[in-house]
């Protein structure tokens, strides 16, 4: 198949066709969805040469492919990205003009796909582009949930939750494969028989089944002519279900039980830590491991590959615990299906596996109880016990009959509950365990699996996350990468530490200009956007003031909140002249878990701070906050290239590595944060005068722990802050009701986990710090331009060359 000739009148015959013969429509009657459906299928069809290209060339030559196993993957909207990718972002423009169509109308018409909660699923989603655009051949294996992530809705200040139905006006950038479905069993028992040989053999015989159908996305690297693949997996009832619909008698009953398999993939779970150990959601994990497991294994097994060899084929990389099933997975297969011995199944599968971790607490560990397990998948608990048993034989070989450390390191845990340890059995399995940013990987080691490393010093590496400068630069600032290549040449867009060229333009006073004038577009256009979307009025001349992530104790919104509080309370006490204070807009924006009582109770403070704040004449001009609803990457493309600060503080030795971090340093925004994940690096980057550092540092902490703190007494020695939370506890933003925020207020007093009142004078000096700074406005247009100048590593692009060196032994492909 050829690809449609690359001109505006080419573009403008092929995009018709589509409005034509896919809608169904002719221009004069066709709808805004319409349009875009007819759009995104003729920027499909430039890509789709491509696709197919770069398949048959893995086909013919097969390099070694990563085989990426998450869970989630936040992708953002496509169409933008897709153009972006094949070169035909002005075409397009220009085409749709000629049909005297809006591009940028036909743009805001896709959902998002929001099939991730946060960090990690964005992550994946960067990665993928990354390796695309490198030349790497990497298959993306996820579930494709008919529910993403909840639309978040705010009734009288509070989270409501609506479903997410991406699906529900089609959905253009998918292929659906139902031919190439993959059965996946569950539940049953096993069998043990003897062969000829005198061999042990065990069978599974499972009593329920699903069809997973794959759905194929493009994944276009940037200008390169290559397209990777995503494959998301949905579950459909098998036969066998359709079969007993006839053959029950009872349809109600049967239908019951198709609805059961399609549940699999209906939704996302909305918990982004503390997972409860729900059925469902282990069967949506193994769902989508044995489905991607077979789908590459029957592939190499068509061509008679030996499978003894599988690692030169494939390196599975685990995205946190969640696909970690896929290890007994990979041991089924091999010594049920293929007839391998144990150990010879073992040598392969830790071959072909890789960990990478992305929490640091400890109640964001998945365990399985082995009832569970047990009763889902009876095979696979068998094997892990086994890998188990030779495992603990290796810890004693080693380490001699430490009953103490057998008993800490064993995969199964015996308290409260028998269970398995899934971040143990990665571990193990694993060729290679990673964590997210250099702090991040050395606490993994020290902290969370320090046996493991006594054990294995070698399995233990570091891999600073990163971001995809094409999104999250090219795309969502336009402005500013057009004057980026204005000066230094359009390179930096793949080769990230290009930006350094940038560093002579901090003392160039009109470049500086320019740097000011696309911050000013960039806050223009999101005021217009948050107007529409929200109602929503911000000041332009206002210092953009940004903390957005998903709503966690540990990233201490509540922090935030006390210094708007404090700010406020300052200003209408008198304490503060008005004329002394830098105008300012705080924006938040953050989801909190359904289920997360202390993040929906913060949500709904803020919220109420802001409506007070917002109504008082007293601070008009100077202080307004701004809650958009329904945080996600759309608003992020928006939001992120306007910001002026960029709020990163967690308590340290929480934040594994943060990537919203990275994307707001990248735009011109100056950090405000703790030593922290992935901050400690960026600060190291941009230098200690171009970052704006704060609180404890983790060895504090630790020690702050260990000697018992008590928040009472910060409360009590800081006028300010007692001023602010005892405002906040007399019910001023409550409309005089003091019992709304006393959950919050007393959390604060009594326990205060993350020890928000610890680092709150810190803080609170830190931000005088960035008052001051803000109003010399050369000073703080050179430091912008030099965290841009300097944040270059901070491309996932640098990720995937540390992945591919350190871990996975993969080669772009030339
Ligand atoms: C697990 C089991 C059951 C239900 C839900 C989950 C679950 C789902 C999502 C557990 C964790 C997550 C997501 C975690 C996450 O996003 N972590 C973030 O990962 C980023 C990328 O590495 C880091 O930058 C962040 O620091 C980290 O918080």
């Amino acid at each position: 198949m050829g690809t449609p000739p690359v001109t505006v009148d080419g573009f403008v015959r092929e995009f018709l066709h589509e409005l034509n013969s896919n809608q169904g429509v002719s221009l004069s009657n066709s709808s805004v969805n319409d349009q875009y459906m007819a759009l995104a299928s003729t920027v499909r069809n430039y890509l789709m040469a491509r696709w197919l290209e770069t398949e048959r060339l893995q086909r013919e030559n097969p390099h070694k492919t990563v085989g990426y196993l998450s869970a989630e993957y936040l992708l953002g909207r496509q169409l933008g990205n897709d153009l972006l990718s094949s070169g035909l972002i002005d075409i397009a423009e220009e085409a749709l003009n000629q049909c005297g169509i809006d591009f940028a109308v036909l743009r805001a018409q896709e959902v998002e796909p929001g099939l991730g909660n946060g960090g990690l699923g964005r992550l994946a989603a960067c990665f993928i582009d990354s390796l695309a655009t490198m030349n790497v051949p990497c298959i993306g294996y996820g579930i494709r949930y008919e529910y993403g992530i909840f639309r978040q809705t705010f009734v009288d200040g509070r989270q409501v939750e609506q479903p997410d139905s991406w699906l529900s006006l089609g959905s253009p950038w998918e292929f659906a494969h139902p031919e190439h479905g993959v059965q996946v069993n569950f539940g049953g028992h096993t069998e043990k028989t003897v062969d000829e040989n005198g061999n042990e053999k065990t069978t599974w015989v499972p009593d329920w089944n699903v069809l997973g159908v794959p759905y194929n996305y493009m994944v276009p690297g940037y200008l390169n002519g290559r397209v990777n693949t995503l494959r998301l997996w949905s579950a459909q009832a098998t036969k066998a279900f359709d079969l007993q619909i006839f053959n029950s008698g009872d349809y109600a009953d049967a239908v019951r039980a198709q609805t059961f398999a399609e549940n699999i993939s209906k939704v996302l779970y909305p918990e982004d830590s503390t997972p409860q150990g729900k059925e469902l959601r282990l069967q949506q994990q193994y769902f989508f491991v044995a489905c991607s497991l077979h789908d590459f294994i029957a592939n190499q097994l068509e061509e008679g590959f030996d499978l003894h060899k599988l690692d030169e084929r494939i390196i599975f990389q685990l995205n946190d615990t969640h696909p970690v099933i896929a290890v007994p997975e990979l041991m089924r297969i091999l010594v049920d299906e293929q007839g391998f011995g144990f150990d010879e199944a073992w040598e392969v599968t830790q071959k072909c596996f890789a960990y990478t971790c992305h929490t640091l607490l400890p109640e964001a560990l998945e365990v399985w109880p082995v009832s569970l397990l047990g009763r889902l998948l009876p095979r696979h608990l068998e094997l892990i016990y086994q890998i188990n048993d030779a495992f603990l034989e290796d810890v004693r070989a080693k380490f001699g009959n430490d009953e103490m450390r057998v008993r800490r390191m064993s995969i199964i845990a015996e308290h409260p509950e028998r269970s398995v340890r899934m971040a143990y059995l990665a571990t193990v399995a694993g060729s290679k365990v990673n964590g997210v940013a250099a702090l991040h990987s050395q606490l993994l080691r020290d902290k969370v699996l320090p046996d493991f490393n006594e054990m294995w010093p070698m399995k233990f590496t570091n891999v600073t996350n990163g971001i995809t400068p094409r999104r999250f630069i090219r795309l969502a600032n336009r402005s500013l990468s057009t004057l980026i290549s204005d000066s230094i040449g359009k390179g930096w867009v793949n080769d990230l530490e290009r930006l350094r060229e940038l560093e002579p333009y901090a003392e160039d006073a009109e470049f500086r200009k320019a740097f000011r004038e696309v911050k000013a577009f960039n806050k223009e256009r999101l005021a217009r956007t948050l107007e529409q979307r929200d109602g929503i009025q911000i000041d332009q001349n206002h210092m953009l003031d940004v903390m957005v992530k998903r709503l966690h104790e540990y990233k201490r919104q509540s922090l935030k909140v006390l210094h708007v509080v404090t700010l406020y309370n300052e200003i209408i006490s008198g304490r503060l002249d008005p004329a002394d204070v830098q105008g300012r807009t705080v924006v938040f924006g953050a989801k909190a878990a359904p289920g997360y009582k202390m993040a929906k109770d913060t949500i709904h403070l803020i919220n109420k701070v802001a409506e007070v704040v917002n109504a008082d004449e007293r601070v008009q001009g100077k202080l307004h906050v701004a809650f958009p609803a329904n945080y996600n990457v759309t608003l992020a493309e928006k939001l992120i290239p306007a910001a002026d600060l960029s709020e990163q503080i967690s308590l340290a030795g929480m934040e594994a590595s943060g990537t919203g971090n990275m994307k707001f340093a990248l735009n011109g925004a100056l950090t405000i944060g703790t030593d922290d994940g992935a901050n400690v690096e960026i600060r190291e980057h941009v230098g200690d005068e171009n970052f704006f550092l704060f609180g404890m540092t983790e060895p504090e902490v630790a020690d702050l722990g260990a000697k018992g703190y008590n928040p009472g007494s910060h409360y009590e020695g800081d006028e300010r802050l007692k001023g602010a939370i005892d405002l906040i506890a007399s019910g001023a933003f409550s409309d005089g009701d003091r019992r709304v925020f006393e959950p919050i207020v007393s959390n604060w007093l009594t326990s205060d986990r993350f020890m928000a009142l610890a680092d709150y004078a810190s803080y609170m000096d830190a931000q005088a710090k960035v008052e001051a700074s803000y109003a010399d406005e050369d000073a703080w247009t050179k430091s912008a331009i030099l965290n841009i100048a300097r944040s270059g590593f901070f491309s996932s692009d640098r990720s995937m060359k540390d992945y591919i060196r350190e871990i996975w032994h993969t080669m772009p492909v030339l």
